[in-house]
């Protein structure tokens, strides 16, 4: 891809957009970026612990799927989930102070980095068991064509995911079973410690939809606008068949997989600069608004100067934000247990036998 270039721009999904739509979407994939350097500060301040997985590089691609969304279509995604969760429109305070573990977080200061829910926006989750969210999204996508629902789930995986059993048991049932669902392979080229080249048999991942008969499209992640015309198509394939798409979107990972992988033993730090260089979606997407006059430097430094001053005031929320009380430690793992009214059985819970 050449920065600034795209043939998606004139597709009917980002023809319609207004100008102050333009710069809105440029701007959520600022915040993203924004939040995310915020959270690798505070981590090596120590502000932060546990894990902890940077979007940095990845923006257009939450930003792309999620911003075609219709009202009931609903995301899942896996453990690296602070870009689709501000896509949603998730508040920046609420992630924030998820990732230094304090109440006003939005899964309360217990889930952390990995694991930012907001079901109220459509928002499952952040999942840490790699590929554990496929048969979940698949469930979903279920759950809407069983009430008659015209949604679909956005279901989205690394490419470390795509070798696992379970995701090859939701591709299958998702075709046998014509269920709403867009699989969305966030292909970064790396997951933990190796590369997709040196873990994955069989290039490209969109070959893997023909054994289920499913429909597949391969997408460059980092052009938002075509990012958003092939997902409307998806997700209008699921909207009026009822049937299932895998997207293999590629896009890249500028930081390691974790703040503790030291992720020079896998990859040349000038592949990082030469990708950024040429392929940065950020300035991608600034470089096409220029071009159309929907982007000023005024504009553009205001936008980027906002972003930070809310990244900051997130962190200084998050710091002035209480820690969840050792009692709270219990509440919200088994619905069971803080509902012991709609207990079935009477099964053992782990809670019963401390
Ligand atoms: C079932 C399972 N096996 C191993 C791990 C450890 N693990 C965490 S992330 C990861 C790599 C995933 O890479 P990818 O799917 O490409 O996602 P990325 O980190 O690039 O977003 C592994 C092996 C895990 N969390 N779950
Ligand atoms: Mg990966």
């Amino acid at each position: 891809m050449t920065l600034g270039k795209t043939a998606f721009f004139k597709d009917p999904i980002n023809q319609k957009l207004s100008a102050d739509e333009h710069r809105e979407l440029y701007r959520l994939m600022v915040r993203i970026r924004r939040f995310e350097e915020r959270c690798v500060q505070a981590y090596q301040q120590g502000k932060i612990g546990g894990f902890c997985h940077t979007y940095i590089g990845q923006e257009a691609l939450a930003v792309g799927t999620i911003s075609v969304r219709g009202a009931d279509d609903h995301v899942i995604t896996a453990y690296r989930d602070h870009g689709h969760a501000l896509a949603v429109g998730m508040d920046m305070n609420s992630c924030m102070a998820e990732m230094y573990g304090k109440v006003t977080g939005c899964s309360k200061g217990k889930g952390g980095s990995m694991h930012f829910f907001d079901p109220q926006r459509g928002f499952w989750g952040g999942h840490g068991i790699v590929g554990g969210q496929t048969p979940l999204g698949a469930g979903i996508a279920f759950a809407l064509k069983y009430r008659d629902i015209k949604g679909a789930c956005l279901c989205y995986l690394g490419d470390g995911a795509v070798n696992q059993g379970a995701v090859h048991e939701a591709y299958n049932l998702a075709a046998l079973w014509n269920l709403p669902v867009v699989f969305v392979i966030e292909n970064n080229r790396y997951s933990m410690g190796t590369s997709q080249a040196r873990s994955s048999a069989g290039y490209p991942l969109t070959k893997r939809a023909l054994a289920f008969d499913m429909d597949a499209d391969s997408v460059a992640g980092n052009d938002l606008y075509e990012v958003r015309a092939k997902t409307a198509k998806a997700l209008q394939r699921a909207h009026e068949l009822s049937r299932p798409t895998l997207l293999e979107i590629h896009t890249y990972r500028y930081r390691g997989h974790s703040m503790s992988d030291p992720d020079q033993t896998y990859r040349e730090k000038t592949e990082i600069e030469d990708y950024r260089q040429k392929n940065d979606p950020i300035e991608h997407v600034a470089q096409v608004l220029r071009e159309h006059k929907l982007l000023d430097a005024a504009q553009e430094a205001k936008i980027d100067e906002e972003a930070r001053a809310e990244a900051q005031a997130s962190a200084v929320f998050s710091e002035d934000s209480p820690f969840p009380t050792p009692d709270a430690i219990q509440q919200d793992v088994y619905w069971e247990s803080d509902h012991p009214q709609h207990k079935r059985s009477e099964g053992v819970l782990f809670f019963n036998q401390l």
